[in-house]
């Protein structure tokens, strides 16, 4: 018989009570975090703020924020709550410049995380009878060990790939029967591609779900992995910071991604000036962590740009649910002062079927103008044997940018299979202004 994992008191909680649990919480923590964390204690006293002051859940405005920055002048465990003796795990987040982020985890974080991310999975609809690839690179990322252990927990099988050698990843799909893959949605889509360079047909692989997160994806590009793998595609969130996958996550009705609420305590602020913004609305997103024992979080500004829903989903559970970020409020790129998410720019080049779902961004300074040029690559090559039909698709896609972004864009057409492909997170955007 199939077992799942629901943890269906708290899953299912009513709101009130769940914010009752949550209040409990986060006076511990708050305390905790300053009799613990050196960082915490300074933060407090220099904003004259006294733990005693929580009473209620809107209290934690009183609580000043945490940013990388902290984690940075901190490093390595200047964060750390606990003695070194105490920390079973460590990982670490690659920073794209200078030294990494460094997080830890107690015995009792690491069995926290696995329940985390057991929940998710089964909400996403893994259960014990898949056979699940984890292709997210293992080692410091907490992205492949934290659905490991989830995975593991709700007795599915797991196949530690990690990322790369992805003909030998098509190959044991096939061969183990592989149900389920753990991915960053862009490398799904090179596996898709592999896959059907080796001539294998999806109708000869098994894959029914897909777990991805860790980047962004726009409904528009989520279409194009579901097309080539045929596989229901689900979205994670996290970040290193506050434990890595396993904040919140979609259930199979896909619509928004459920937090772990008795875990993390969600807030969405305006990211210019810091203002708490009303239930519903759009900005940075904000997260304290309820639980952690080695490197508890308060008010941990993520940057990522999104809202959050209180309402009861219709698979049951009460925890509040985000939506998929837009992206980052440092991703955001102000050209010739107009702002532009590429994930915008994703959406439109996205619904044109001559384009394949690989493209770049790239944003250059021409004297004191910005120029920004879309790359995009060809589904067909013998379009660039017809000047007049390069030019009529060209012209498409420039149109359609213009409308959705206000501005002008260079559209160049690359030819199939010419731009990079990813095996972790993407990188599409190349900001060359400052170089
Ligand atoms: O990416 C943790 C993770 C691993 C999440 C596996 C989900 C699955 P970091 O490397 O620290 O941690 O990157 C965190 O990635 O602030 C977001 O900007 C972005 N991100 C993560 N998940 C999503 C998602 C892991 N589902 C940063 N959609 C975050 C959009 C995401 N962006």
């Amino acid at each position: 018989m199939m077992q799942m994992f629901f943890q269906k008191e708290i899953e299912t909680m009513p709101r009130e009570e769940l914010e009752k649990l949550q209040l409990e919480k986060l006076k511990y923590i708050t305390k905790y975090c300053y009799d613990n964390v050196p960082l915490y204690k300074k933060k407090f006293d220099e904003a004259g703020f006294d733990c005693t002051k929580i009473k209620a859940l809107s209290d934690i405005q009183y609580i000043p924020y945490t940013t990388k920055a902290d984690f940075r002048d901190n490093y390595p465990f200047g964060m750390f709550a606990v003695p070194m003796k105490k920390v079973t795990r460590l990982h670490a987040s690659s920073g794209t410049t200078g030294k990494p982020t460094v997080v830890g985890y107690t015995k009792n974080d690491l069995e926290m995380w696995s329940d985390c991310m057991a929940r998710l999975v089964t909400a996403a609809g893994a259960t014990d009878e898949d056979i699940v690839q984890i292709s997210f690179g293992y080692g410091l990322f907490t992205g492949a060990l934290g659905l490991h252990y989830g995975l593991e927990k709700i007795g599915a099988t797991v196949v530690p790939c990690s990322s790369g050698n992805t003909e030998k990843q098509v190959m044991l799909m096939k061969d183990f029967g592989t149900t389920a893959l753990v991915s960053t949605p862009s490398y799904a889509l090179r596996i898709g591609e592999v896959a059907q360079e080796m001539g294998i047909s999806m109708d000869d692989i098994k894959l029914r779900l897909g777990l991805f997160g860790s980047e962004g994806c726009t409904a528009e590009m989520r279409k194009q992995v579901e097309d080539y793998l045929h596989l229901l595609a689900t979205d994670n969130y996290g970040m290193s910071e506050l434990i890595g996958p396993g904040v919140s996550g979609e259930c199979h009705l896909r619509c928004g991604m459920h937090f772990n609420e008795d875990h993390f305590l969600p807030e969405i602020i305006n990211p210019e000036t810091g203002a708490i913004l009303p239930k519903g609305a759009t900005g940075e997103l904000v997260i304290t962590t309820l639980s952690k024992e080695a490197l508890p979080v308060l008010r941990y500004r993520t940057k990522d740009i999104t809202s959050i829903t209180y309402e009861k989903c219709e698979c049951g559970r009460t925890h509040a649910r985000m939506a998929k970020p837009t992206g980052r409020s440092d991703d955001m790129l102000k050209i010739r002062g107009v702002n532009v998410f590429p994930s915008q720019i994703e959406s439109v080049i996205m619904t044109i079927p001559q384009v394949a779902p690989h493209y770049q961004i790239i944003v250059t300074r021409e004297g004191s103008s910005d120029r920004l040029e879309v790359k995009c690559e060809l589904v067909d090559g013998s379009v660039l044997e017809s000047f007049a039909s390069l030019d009529a698709l060209r012209k498409t896609i420039h149109h359609n940018l213009k409308t959705v972004l206000g501005i002008d864009v260079k559209v160049t057409l690359a030819e199939p299979k010419s731009l990079e492909r990813f095996a972790g997170k993407a990188k599409r955007v190349i900001d060359l202004r400052n170089k």
